[in-house]
């Protein structure tokens, strides 16, 4: 008998951080855990929102799971839109303490890395799928300096050094509507669209072989 190997996709949210009761990133990706796309099993993993430690659960979870795309979600608290994210950068500075009380400032994730990766995502043709599907969504050319971009950083230098066949991304996404009516004025999304969103991007990111050729740049 020809036993069929179960491809996975490792999708990440992290916990709550910074007094919020929910991290709307943990809810969108769990919601999908064993939703198939394209002969691929998406296995959702929380991370726990502190530098250092966030990083080993997702090199312990690449490493159980080989997972054939790796996409990280996080929140970001004032963003309107799905946030594709560029670039990760070599530098934590926290502007707040992480969830284990350490705020590093102006230090390398790797002292011997390069100062940034590229995602190995689509990024234009993810945005551009999104938007055809009535989901907002934009390029982002920074993740920030806090565990997000720590997060995105250690993902994209494990993939490049041990597994660079592996697509990986990061996207952020902004509070849903219960968060945003405890910071008036602030954007929100609801859940279910960018659940949505990140279907899109599961499914742009296992199909399209190269990227788009669109305009996804910002004057400032
Ligand atoms: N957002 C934070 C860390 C965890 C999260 O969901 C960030 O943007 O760095």
């Amino acid at each position: 008998m020809i036993q069929q190997i179960q491809q996975n996709i490792l999708l990440t949210g992290f916990e709550p951080f910074e007094q919020e009761p929910l991290n709307p990133s943990w809810e969108a990706v769990r919601a999908l855990d064993g939703w198939s796309c394209q002969g691929a099993r998406v296995a959702a993993r929380q991370l726990p929102c502190v530098f250092g430690s966030a990083l080993q659960v997702l090199d312990q979870l690449i490493a159980e799971l080989k997972p054939v795309l790796v996409i990280c979600v996080g929140q970001a608290g004032g963003r309107s839109q799905l946030s594709v994210e560029r670039v990760a950068i070599n530098v934590d500075d926290a502007r707040i303490a992480d969830n284990a009380g350490c705020q590093p400032i102006d230090q390398p994730i790797c002292s011997d890395g390069p100062a940034a990766y590229f995602s190995t995502l689509p990024i234009k043709g993810v945005v551009k799928a999104m938007r055809a599907a009535g989901i907002p969504a934009e390029v982002s050319q920074t993740a920030g300096t806090f565990v997000c971009n720590h997060v995105f950083y250690g993902l994209m230098h494990q993939l490049a050094t041990h597994a660079p066949e592996v697509r990986g991304g990061f996207i952020h996404i902004p509070y849903i509507p219960s968060q945003a009516a405890r910071h008036p004025g602030q954007p929100s999304l609801a859940l279910e669209t960018v659940i949505g969103g990140l279907r899109v991007a599961l499914q742009s990111a296992l199909t399209l072989q190269q990227d788009v050729i669109e305009g996804g740049g910002q004057l400032h």
